[in-house]
């Protein structure tokens, strides 16, 4: 089922979602329905509460080299942690809950991350590039945060700036 993606500023995203300790079928139907809303807005990554439910769960399906996502990729993290982190990487990330901004933004650039899967077994996993952006991204929606706060000052007053007014435009169209 597609749900509605909540959007920046929205306060729920502030939200610091709760570890999850059973993994029922509700739990599979709220990662079905994750994959499906994520896949219909073309996005990469989401996290529970970008639908309004404050639990650690988070997925990533990477596109290919010819850009296409398929779902056998399809990487699902429940409670996830960061057990080891190494150097910085750059890269231009964007989120559906802030859609049309894209920004720099500087995370580790090798972690390795312990987690659960859909079945509560313990997975652990190393990832760079794109896939440990990716990752870093959707935690921090885990604990309320958003990739725009990690801007600095000029270029998040900046960012603010535009919102208000992509805001005003929309209201007078
Ligand atoms: C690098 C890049 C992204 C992440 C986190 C996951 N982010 C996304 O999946 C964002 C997707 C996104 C899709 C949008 O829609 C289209 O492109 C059609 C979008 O909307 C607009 O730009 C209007 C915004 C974001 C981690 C690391
Ligand atoms: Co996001």
């Amino acid at each position: 089922m597609i749900l509605d993606i909540i959007a920046y500023p929205d306060r729920r995203l502030k939200d610091v979602s709760k570890e999850v300790n059973t993994f029922t079928n509700d739990l599979h139907f709220l990662l079905d329905d994750m994959y499906d809303t994520m896949i219909a807005s073309n996005g990469i990554g989401l996290a529970a509460i970008q639908i309004g439910r404050s639990i650690r769960a988070l997925i990533i399906n990477l596109p290919d080299e010819e850009g296409e996502q398929h779902k056998e990729q399809l990487l699902e993290m429940i409670n996830p942690r960061i057990s080891q982190a190494e150097g910085n990487i750059m890269y231009q990330e964007g989120c559906l809950s802030v859609p049309g901004f894209y920004e720099d933004i500087e995370r580790y650039e090798l972690v390795t991350v312990t987690y659960h899967d859909r079945n509560g077994k313990s997975c652990t996993l190393q990832a760079n590039e794109l896939l440990s952006v990716a990752i870093q991204h959707e935690m921090d929606h885990l604990d309320g945060k958003l990739f725009i706060e990690k801007l600095p000052y000029g270029r998040r007053k900046k960012f603010e700036k535009e919102y208000k007014k992509n805001q005003r435009s929309k209201k007078s169209a």
